[in-house]
């Protein structure tokens, strides 16, 4: 059996990707890891562990002692918060992906996920269908971590043969867990908002357009690219992936298909000014050459499957 730990368990990704492993390999194949503990009963069934991702000495303890095969490193500060406390951001990103790297190089684990960002991209980077290999030009702490992870992580790939793969995620939406500290985490409040009958009020523009996915859609992406045969990753800075591309108005449209009454309003704030630098879409032809990445779910789909389990969960909460 294969045996994971996720680090950053207890986050917006971290949470939907337990879940997808439990599922599909049984509670047993994955261990969890976090500062907190997750506020999901369900991850919970994989053993947690305490881990600061920042302390060395923890981390080769919970290694030494777990034998994983592959590690997915998702801790992170992201967008926002990241520039509220940018030495700290800097701190925990980097500092937690060279622990990883340093403890893959020395041979504990085989095969290391960590995700990048659109975040790379910024002013000087096209606005559309962003190549693969644009040049990166993030303005966010955040961003200038992501781009330094990735020549890290190629760093490692060439000079020691670490097996580190990663993805640049466009902004993530699901229903099982929420997001925290990013740009984009308003198109997973609009739709909480809108299944409890609430006006929202966005804080980016009307028409701020950027690239978004389906969880559902992420969590396959990311364990299709780790099951990939190492001979097709062709690039060990981080993959483009891409899906669907909207601005607040679209989705405020395709969330009244469903609740024609929804009121958005808008009230921009510093996080505009983040979402402006960053592309409004991607070309992912990298990703569906080399391990064929394919997205499945587009707005209106994405809004029907979350709006019936917004709807399914305030019953339960009712109930
Ligand atoms: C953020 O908004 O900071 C993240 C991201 C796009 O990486 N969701």
């Amino acid at each position: 059996m294969v045996r994971r730990l996720v680090i950053g368990a207890a986050g917006q990704l971290g949470i939907e990707l337990v879940l997808q492993m439990q599922a599909e390999f049984g509670p047993n194949s994955v261990d969890i890891s976090d500062i907190r503990v997750p506020d999901n009963e369900a991850v919970l069934r994989s053993k947690f562990l305490h881990l600061d991702a920042t302390d060395e000495g923890a981390l080769s303890r919970i290694l030494e002692e777990g034998k994983y095969d592959e590690v997915y490193h998702l801790a992170a500060m992201l967008s926002a918060t990241g520039e509220k406390k940018p030495l700290a951001a800097w701190d925990l990103n980097m500092q937690s992906l060279l622990n990883i790297l340093e403890a893959a190089k020395e041979g504990w684990i085989n095969r290391v996920f960590w995700p990048s960002s659109i975040a790379v991209f910024g002013p000087g980077t096209p606005k559309n269908k962003v190549p693969q290999s644009a040049l990166l030009d993030p303005t966010t702490v955040y961003g200038i971590s992501k781009q330094a992870g990735e020549f890290w992580c190629r760093y490692y790939h060439e000079k020691y043969g670490v097996d580190v793969r990663s993805v640049r995620y466009p902004g993530l939406i699901g229903h099982r867990s929420l997001p925290g500290g990013g740009t984009t985490d308003y198109a997973v409040e609009i739709y909480h908002y809108a299944a409890k009958d609430e006006a929202y009020t966005c804080f980016l523009r009307a028409d701020q357009v950027l690239p978004m996915m389906f969880m559902d859609d992420a969590v396959r992406g990311t364990l299709e690219l780790m099951n990939a045969p190492k001979e097709k990753i062709t690039i060990r800075t981080s993959y483009n992936l891409g899906a669907m591309s909207f601005s607040p108005t679209e989705i405020g449209e395709s969330i009244r298909q469903h609740k024609p009454q929804f009121e958005l309003n808008y009230a921009p704030d510093q996080r505009q000014t983040i979402a402006e630098s960053w592309p409004c879409s991607i070309d992912d032809s990298s990703a569906q050459i080399d391990w064929g990445w394919k997205p499945q779910i587009m707005l209106d789909d994405m809004s029907e499957i979350m709006m019936k389990a917004m709807a399914k969960e305030n019953e339960t909460l009712k109930s």
